[in-house]
């Protein structure tokens, strides 16, 4: 089973979004194995976003990632990256289409709700660097015998 990386970003949890969003990946069919609330730092923000250093909106970006507790999640499930980014949406909200988390709950690409891996590369190095391996939970869902067949 594939693994990707959550994260409510702090607007969502200052609208009181959280368990909705959860909700939704829970229904989906996605398997939680890991969950924590934190406050993201400065250095870790540039690393998580290193990718965007340079550009505009970076100052902005770390700032606002900083700004309050969020919400870091490891979802587990077949093609968990790829599902998760089409739950999303697109990084515009008015741009990501009803019925995806951006596209009924957001307005402005700074304040985009959730962060999902876009690859599973990106997971991988998502997940070590805010889960120890022993945060990250192995068990058995029935349930999961009806989701897959
Ligand atoms: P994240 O990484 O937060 O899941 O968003 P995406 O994967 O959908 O989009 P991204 O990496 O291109 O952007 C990261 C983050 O930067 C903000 N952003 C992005 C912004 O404020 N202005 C911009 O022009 C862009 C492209 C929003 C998400």
């Amino acid at each position: 089973m594939e693994k990707t990386f959550v994260m409510l970003k702090p607007d969502a949890i200052q609208r009181n979004l959280a368990g909705e969003i959860i909700g939704r990946l829970e229904k989906r069919g996605l398997k939680l194995v890991a969950m924590k609330m934190l406050r993201i730092g400065k250095e870790m923000a540039e690393q998580h976003y290193g990718e965007h250093q340079g550009k505009p909106f970076f100052d902005d970006l770390v700032s606002f990632i900083t700004s309050g507790p969020v919400i870091a999640m490891i979802w587990e499930g077949k093609q968990a990256v790829q599902v998760t980014r089409k739950m999303m949406g697109s990084t515009d909200p008015q741009e990501a289409l009803p019925g995806t988390i951006r596209g009924d709950y957001g307005l402005f690409t700074g304040n985009n709700i959730i962060h999902g891996s876009d690859s599973t590369e990106s997971a991988g190095r998502e997940i070590s660097l805010f889960f120890s391996e022993e945060e990250i939970i192995t068990y058995h869902k029935d349930m999961d015998s009806w989701i897959y067949g």
